[in-house]
């Protein structure tokens, strides 16, 4: 059989990449629905060679649709996934607006699955932020086989989490530093270029940024278990494609560098990237356009009894939203 697809903010950064990984993963589409705002009316997208005009989201733009992927921001999804999936639309939405909702499962296909089974509540499943997905992709495993008692997470996240604006102004600064003129900044709240900030998303009043609780939170809903400690710090680098994290954990048993790194060479979406002494380990630029979720410099905490020390990589745009989204869809007809 075949889908009827709508793709809700096409005309985006992760609309866009959705079009293509449905493409790259031969999603069987019967109809390709872009929808995105007024502003984007009369646009057109390229989908399998065609080019496909945009409508403009309405209540009613979903009437016929089967699966209905939403990466538009918290608001939109708010006003019109409720509605799409009225129409009978399986509803998988990338922004933050359901992902702590009760009634609505917050699904990474090689972690928790099982949890998919819920979306009939609401008809909704939620993505989680894109540095909690690969974050868990690679922790599942060592979590299935010793437990996990606490996470500490640094990230490095690509500027294209922020969108187009930032992409754009990245270069420029770039650009004007080799040109020897003037930098300034609009998107961030400081120069990016040659910098790392430690301010993504708003900060809250426990001192910590919405993108690291984010982390926090999504991390216990994934895992159903509200006894993980987590502790997150989360930082703009100045890279275009690819978020980077640096990941301490806690087992609950011990377990070896050797064995983790036997463990996750199995594990489903990971690409295990260790060779040190070889310069081999997960890099932003390979990452960038691949579905893998990278994990290299594998290694003991000696610090502590049962500590291990990971770097995990991704691309932020593909395992991160897109690609995601799409393997959530995938779950409900391949075998
Ligand atoms: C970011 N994870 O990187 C957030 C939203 N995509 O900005």
């Amino acid at each position: 059989p075949a889908y009827n697809v709508a793709v809700v903010g096409a005309t985006g950064a992760v609309g866009g990449a959705m079009l293509e990984t449905l493409s790259r993963r031969r999603f069987p589409v019967a109809e390709l629905r872009p929808l995105a705002s007024q502003r984007s009316k009369g646009k057109t997208v390229n989908f399998q060679g065609k080019q496909i005009p945009v409508q403009v989201l309405t209540k009613d733009a979903f009437a016929g649709i089967d699966f209905a992927l939403f990466s538009a921001g918290a608001a939109r999804s708010l006003e019109f996934a409720p509605a799409a999936a009225a129409a009978g639309a399986v509803v998988v939405d990338n922004s933050s607006a359901f992902r702590m909702d009760p009634d609505i499962p917050l699904v990474v296909p090689e972690v928790n699955p099982q949890a998919i089974a819920d979306y009939t509540k609401r008809g909704i499943i939620a993505n989680p932020n894109c540095s909690t997905i690969q974050m868990l992709v690679a922790l599942k495993p060592i979590y299935d086989r010793v437990g996990i008692k606490r996470i500490v997470v640094s990230t490095y996240q690509a500027v294209s989490g922020t969108g187009a604006s930032a992409i754009q102004e990245l270069k420029q600064q770039v650009h004007d530093y080799v040109a020897g003129t003037k930098l300034s900044h609009q998107v961030y709240p400081h120069q990016i270029a040659f910098n790392c900030l430690p301010h993504i998303d708003s900060f809250l009043d426990n001192g910590y940024t919405k993108e690291e609780m984010k982390m926090v939170n999504e991390t216990r809903k994934i895992l159903d278990d509200q006894s993980i400690g987590v502790t997150a710090t989360a930082v703009r680098v100045p890279v275009f494609y690819g978020h980077s994290e640096a990941i301490n954990i806690e087992t609950r048993e011990k377990i070896s560098a050797a064995q983790v790194k036997e463990l996750l060479s199995q594990a489903p979406g990971v690409e295990v990237v260790d060779d040190p002494q070889q310069f081999s380990y997960p890099l932003a630029t390979v990452a960038e356009g691949t579905f893998p979720t990278y994990v290299g410099r594998i290694r003991e905490d000696e610090s502590i009894a049962n500590g291990i020390n990971l770097w995990v990589v991704a691309d932020n745009i593909l395992k991160g939203a897109a690609l995601n989204t799409i393997q959530i869809a995938e779950q409900f007809f391949s075998d």
